[in-house]
């Protein structure tokens, strides 16, 4: 499976916003066949441990803080070359640097509210989906439940 799958989350700000359904549409019009996904909100020790990466970092408090603020939709997504190939759609962390047509020129304010996570690694692909997903939770192209 690794290779095919990644991880994204439409953050706080971009629901907020009323751009869910405008994303929804750039990552299936990509090519992305959405495998799971649902409408929550992460708790802040959820959160934490999500970013448990960045946690020494001057960002890490506000991170978790503005990803808790509201709801967001998370979804595992497959397609060959996944993770960068979702990388390469959502454009670079700082909306300002992103690409014209990119996700996040589109639809993110600033560096801390970026509208879109995307996985950067098959493995973190992986990991950041069993944060949100049981294997049951995941459907194939037939829709058949994969778990
Ligand atoms: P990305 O992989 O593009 O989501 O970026 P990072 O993993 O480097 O950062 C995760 C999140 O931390 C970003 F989406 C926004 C936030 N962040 C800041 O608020 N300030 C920074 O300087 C860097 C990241």
């Amino acid at each position: 499976m690794a290779g095919t799958i990644t991880f994204t989350m439409i953050k706080p700000d971009a629901v907020k916003n009323g751009h869910i359904g405008s994303i929804l549409k750039m990552i299936t019009d990509a090519g992305f066949r959405i495998v799971a996904m649902k409408f929550t909100r992460m708790s802040t020790a959820k959160a934490g441990k999500f970013y448990d990466i960045h946690k020494e970092r001057p960002f890490y408090g506000e991170l978790v803080e503005f990803m808790t603020s509201g709801p967001i939709v998370a979804a595992v997504l497959e397609k060959s070359n996944a993770v960068e190939d979702f990388r390469k759609l959502i454009g670079a962390t700082d909306p300002a640097k992103a690409d014209e047509g990119t996700i996040r020129k589109l639809f993110a304010t600033s560096l801390g509210e970026n509208a879109v996570h995307g996985a950067d690694s098959d493995e973190n692909a992986l990991r950041e989906a069993g944060f949100h997903f049981a294997t049951s939770e995941w459907f194939d192209a037939q829709g058949n439940c994969m778990g």
